[in-house]
């Protein structure tokens, strides 16, 4: 099956990992290793980027920009189209892919797919609706626009757990705006984006511009030259705090722009008037699905007091049956964590959560025996928590929920709001006061805020991003395709006299 996958893939043992206008066939910058972590074996090389390579890459990826700027944007959007058609007809084996490289389940790759699939399609008709405004002029015969014009050769730095979604997102938006984008992967899922590249090339190649897809596979070495790299306007980062923050500083000395979506720590409030239900089967996919790796997993569970026994057995009850192992196996719901480090930090943040006071309901053992012998797979873990223990701040990229009971709404959004960290968040109530509240200024602070709907599984529409320690930017739908470009606003004389603005009178 795997080897099946990787061959219709077009995959080879050896793979280059350096995309300009063309494929660089021998880049010089070591070979990467690319793991499944379900197995703990080997299922491809990569080959990086060189400094060298890197500058070739970067300089055609310019180029690439002087000419892309000009093709009107609808005629941009078919070549986005035709990636899109181009994705559409390998949706299973590139969901395979995904679930392959990263771990999370077959359902779940092929859900990231049709991520791809979906911000593809807005940027087709965004393609045609890159609308600037005009607004009247104080003075007699004039008249004043704005105008969006492309940026540059723009760069994504993408994380494992969305090794597709997150770059198409950027990818899709910033084509169809005029850029030319330069994406380094994550080291961990070099082959995703050594196909979608050639998926793309080939659809971009078609339309006379190959050089608007490149790729730079590498280490943070290569991660950090693109952030003080002067030719690239804006960088799209997704990734730790820690790392977002080098990102930002670095590149706003050279005011750059950057584009950041880091970590998250989300919560979901349940009311005591909930459909238990239905928030039990939203923290269910909240709290396991992806193996707690998205930035949008839920990581904790604040319950009004009354429903908290209640939901924390019903909780714990679903967690007993959840299959955990192979995520291209029908049935798993849980695959492997991508790596053994992440399996170290979950049980880290465990031993601290305990020490703090916690009580680890069920879960948490790392498994073991054939099925799990990449030593990567773990039980999802809930852990009741006071609300004000330390390790609630922090987010730990693993499947740990931690329960905290709050007296009333006032204390849940304190609760919710009480994290370094923006990005989702969610109540669950049948009061449409309480979801009200929630929802206002006093409400969430979150850049996400979700009604009797769970943290996680956005939908490409909306803009996608969140606040404090979580970066700010807001990419995919709504109106982020403006940070890919560039607003001039232009005052337009067409009269026969001279009036300046603000009624000065000069000579
Ligand atoms: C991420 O985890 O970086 O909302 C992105 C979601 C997905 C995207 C997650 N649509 O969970």
């Amino acid at each position: 099956m795997v080897h099946e996958v990787l061959k219709r893939l077009g995959l080879t043992e050896v793979s280059s990992g350096v995309h300009g206008k063309t494929w660089i066939e021998k880049p010089q910058g070591g070979e990467l290793v690319s793991l499944d972590p379900t197995t703990g074996d080997a299922i491809g090389r990569v080959l990086q980027a060189s400094e060298q390579d890197y500058d070739r890459v970067v300089s055609e990826a310019h180029e690439t920009f002087l000419a892309w700027r000009e093709v009107p944007a609808p005629v941009r959007g078919q070549a986005v189209r035709r990636f899109a058609d181009l994705v559409r007809e390998k949706k299973e084996d590139l969901g395979a892919l995904v679930s392959l490289e990263m771990g999370k389940i077959l359902s779940e790759g092929k859900g990231e797919i049709q991520e791809v699939i979906d911000i593809c399609d807005f940027a087709v008709g965004l393609s045609r609706q890159l609308y600037g405004l005009t607004m009247p002029s104080e003075r007699p015969g004039h008249r004043i626009q704005e105008q969006w014009h492309p940026l540059g050769a723009v760069a994504a730095i993408t994380a494992f757990n969305f090794p597709a979604a997150v770059w198409a997102w950027n990818f899709a938006l910033a084509a169809v705006c005029g850029d030319s984008v330069v994406w380094k992967p994550s080291e961990l899922t070099p082959l995703t984006a050594v196909v979608l590249t050639r998926i793309a090339d080939s659809a971009f190649r078609e339309a006379g511009f190959p050089g608007v897809a490149t790729l730079v596979v590498g280490t943070g070495v290569m991660g950090e030259k693109i952030t003080k790299d002067r030719r690239i306007p804006l960088v799209s980062f997704t990734g730790s705090t820690a790392v977002g923050k080098k990102v930002a500083a670095n590149v706003s000395a050279r005011f750059g722009r950057t584009l950041l979506e880091l970590g998250g720590n989300n919560a979901t409030i349940v009311m005591a008037d909930a459909n238990l239900d239905l928030a039990l089967r939203a923290a269910l996919f909240g709290a396991v699905g992806t193996t707690g790796q998205r930035c949008t997993t839920l990581r904790r569970l604040i319950v009004e007091r009354p429903v908290s026994p209640k939901l924390t057995e019903k909780l714990v009850s679903a967690y007993r049956s959840i299959k955990i192992g192979d995520p291209l196996a029908p049935g798993t719901l849980v695959g492997p964590l991508v790596n053994k480090a992440a399996v170290d930090g979950m049980q880290r943040a465990l031993e601290t959560a305990r020490k703090q006071g916690g009580e680890v309901l069920i879960g948490g053992k790392v498994l073991s025996g054939a099925a799990h012998r990449s030593g990567c797979f773990v039980e999802p873990a809930i852990v009741k928590v006071p609300g004000d223990a330390p390790i609630v701040r922090e987010e730990t990229f693993a499947p740990i929920l931690y329960v905290i009971e709050a007296r009333d709404l006032e204390d849940a959004l304190r609760l919710n709001n009480s994290v370094p960290q923006g990005l989702s968040s969610s109540i669950f109530t049948t009061s449409q006061k309480s979801a009200e509240v929630f929802l206002s200024a006093r409400g969430s602070d979150c850049g996400l805020a979700n009604v009797n709907v769970g943290t996680s599984g956005a939908e490409i529409g909306g803009a996608f991003g969140g606040e404090k320690e979580t970066g700010g930017g807001r990419e995919s739908g709504s109106d982020s395709w403006k940070q890919y470009m560039r607003r001039q606003t232009n005052t337009i004389n067409w009269s026969d006299d001279m009036p300046l603005a603000q009624g000065i009178a000069f000579g």
